[in-house]
């Protein structure tokens, strides 16, 4: 399926900053004495280390070939910047997170497979991995706090996972949940919130072309910051649906609530699609600074994904808020 959403703020193909022409780049801005500094960004988050994992035995498996349907659109995030600004809420509430999410042990990882299955079962990650069929996919994901990158994540399509566990045809539902270790992850001592981190998407979402399970990034497993070594991607949601280091998926029949609906269902919903006409509390959503820039760009309804989604929601009330 061809997915090309092109608008006139869009930048063309050509000006898509690819790995190595980026890495080319960089090379370039060393050797002027600025590697520190990325151009547009505003100099504010000068260059840190990406934190490769050194217990991920999946590198061999990377870079794996593009799939051409789905292009970022404008220019691709650089990796320091899209490495080192996180949410991930499990090593604390703030974006600096990446260097203590490399307490994340990502061997050995054991997923589960259970509820309405034909047959409940326990999948080592790296017997997954070498199941399915590993692409490369640009995305734009955008985070209700108004800010979005271009990111080349590397996985597989979600709805390979779904035909590999067999939901049984009761099933409507598929839950997603993180780890959970308060050893290695110190912001689940945080009572407060509802651990483990917890999502979900209606089956016809989970089995949407878009719907996307990443294992890479940039052409190399998914850092441990990012949400090692398995996690979601539904660009047509805001980033809080996107659940990083998933060890379960459960299928149901009954809609559970997910993790920041439970903290605060009045701000965070279950559908939480992209919509720039519903301002959050906090932010509105007309517009978006995209971090690898800077620069503040219009958002679009779903993302830019409304020809491939809006159909999964045509009949959903409206009482039922696409973002809400
Ligand atoms: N387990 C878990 N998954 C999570 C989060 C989190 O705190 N914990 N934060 C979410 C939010 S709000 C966003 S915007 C994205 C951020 O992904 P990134 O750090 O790769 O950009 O992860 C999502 N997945
Ligand atoms: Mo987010």
């Amino acid at each position: 399926m061809l997915i090309k959403i092109r608008k006139g703020w869009d930048l063309s193909e050509r000006d898509v900053t690819s790995e190595s022409h980026y890495l080319k780049r960089r090379d370039l801005l060393k050797a002027m004495g600025i590697g520190g500094l990325i151009a547009g960004s505003g100099g504010i988050l000068a260059a840190r280390p990406a934190y490769a994992a050194t217990d991920d035995p999946s590198g061999h498996l990377y870079p794996v070939p593009r799939n051409e349907a789905f292009v970022g659109g404008r220019a691709m995030t650089p990796e320091e910047i899209s490495t080192t600004y996180n949410n991930f809420y499990e090593f604390g509430s703030h974006k600096s997170i990446s260097k203590a999410a490399q307490a994340l042990k990502v061997r050995p990882w054991t997923v589960k497979i259970d509820g309405m299955v034909e047959k409940e079962m326990e999948i080592d990650i790296d017997d997954l991995l070498g199941q399915m069929h590993l692409e490369e996919r640009v995305y734009r994901h955008r985070c209700v706090e108004a800010w979005s990158m271009v990111v080349p994540w590397s996985g597989f399509a979600l709805k390979e996972l779904v035909k590999l566990a067999n939901p049984t045809s009761k099933a409507k539902y598929l839950v997603m949940q993180t780890f959970e270790d308060k050893s290695v992850a110190s912001g689940q001592k945080q009572f407060w919130y509802p651990w483990p981190y917890t999502e979900a998407l209606t089956l016809d979402e989970a089995t949407n072309d878009l719907a996307f399970m990443v294992t890479g990034m940039y052409g190399k497993p998914v850092p441990k910051q990012n949400g090692a070594p398995l996690r979601l991607a539904v660009p047509w949601k805001y980033g809080f649906k996107q659940v990083k280091s998933i060890v379960r998926f459960s299928f149901t029949d009954t809609r559970p609530k997910t993790f920041w609906e439970e903290l605060n269902s009045k701000e965070y919903g279950f559908w939480a699609n992209v919509n720039p006409g519903v301002p959050h509390p906090r932010w509105r959503q007309d517009t978006e600074r995209d971090i690898g820039t800077g620069r503040r760009i219009p958002t679009q309804m779903f993302n830019g994904y409304g020809e491939a989604v809006a159909h999964l929601y045509k009949d959903i009330a409206k009482s039922e808020r696409l973002y809400m």
